[in-house]
């Protein structure tokens, strides 16, 4: 019989990330596994891709939208980590294979000009200590079979991440109306979501002000210069080899990912 421990569960995620093989979630074998216990997990796991000299860059949201909610059968929202190896190259098809089942979702992405730490962070707050808004596209990887999973489970498993890309045209958050930004969601030319900003939370900045009051809890701040995911606006789109996604934002541009 298995002994789980935090230890021993980030070192089967991180086992079925190397190996590119999906696995039940950790929660059918250890159903003791608590939401506290899991962000030790994510942490652990975090502290394992650093130690092979990963370096943070930021921070994601997870199941900030009602879409993401509603698909993953989950309410609540979640934090987790960026590192430089999920930055992907601009222009450089999105290698499928090299992953277990990738999907796809835009984003709205910040990058953080001050240091945010709560508690108490309002959106307004957290959007003043924004520098950079950006459009972005999410590459998700959940180790569990047919992304099946809880809370818990998709906490320990940093939230799925596998990898993300950032637009190119930068914009000040104070020359946008965030909640009415508008998102066209096409894959090989075809329209397949929209959304608005408003998606995320109501705002994007009640997301980020959002992981600034959870990291706080767990002793983070968000630190300049770090990149935030607020998380995907609509539902995610499966990454098949020779497609195109493309997500075209009012005001932020556009920004694709080939997949080969
Ligand atoms: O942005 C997001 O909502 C990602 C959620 C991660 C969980 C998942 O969809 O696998
Ligand atoms: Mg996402």
């Amino acid at each position: 019989m298995t002994l789980w421990t935090v230890d021993h569960a980030a070192h089967v995620l991180a086992e079925a990330e190397r190996a590119r093989t999906e696995r039940p979630p950790i929660t059918s074998e250890w159903p003791e596994l608590d939401l506290r216990t899991a962000y030790q997990v994510q942490h652990r796991l975090i502290d394992h891709k650093t130690e092979n000299g990963e370096q943070v860059v930021g921070v994601k949201l997870g199941l900030t939208s009602r879409a993401k909610q509603r698909r993953m059968n989950i309410d609540s929202p979640l934090t987790a980590w960026l590192t430089d190896r999920m930055s992907l190259p601009a222009g450089q098809p999105l290698d499928t294979a090299a992953l277990i089942h990738p999907r796809v979702e835009p984003e709205i992405v910040f990058v953080l000009g001050h240091r945010l730490a709560g508690p108490g962070v309002t959106a307004t707050q957290a959007l003043a200590a924004v520098s950079e808004v950006r459009a972005g596209l999410e590459v998700i990887d959940s180790r569990y079979t047919d992304y099946k999973f809880t809370l818990p489970d998709v906490v320990a498993d940093n939230a799925s991440s596998a990898g993300f890309l950032v637009g190119a045209q930068a914009r000040r958050p104070e020359e946008l109306a965030l909640e009415l930004e508008g998102c066209v969601l096409d894959v090989d030319g075809e329209i397949v979501d929209t959304a608005t900003g408003a998606a995320v939370q109501g705002h994007p900045a009640e997301a980020l002000a959002l992981a600034a009051n959870s990291l706080w809890e767990r002793g983070v701040a968000l630190e300049p210069g770090w990149i935030v995911l607020t998380g995907g606006l609509t539902d995610a789109v499966p990454a098949r080899p020779g497609s195109s996604i493309t997500a075209r934002f009012a005001h932020l541009g556009t920004v694709t990912l080939g997949c080969s």
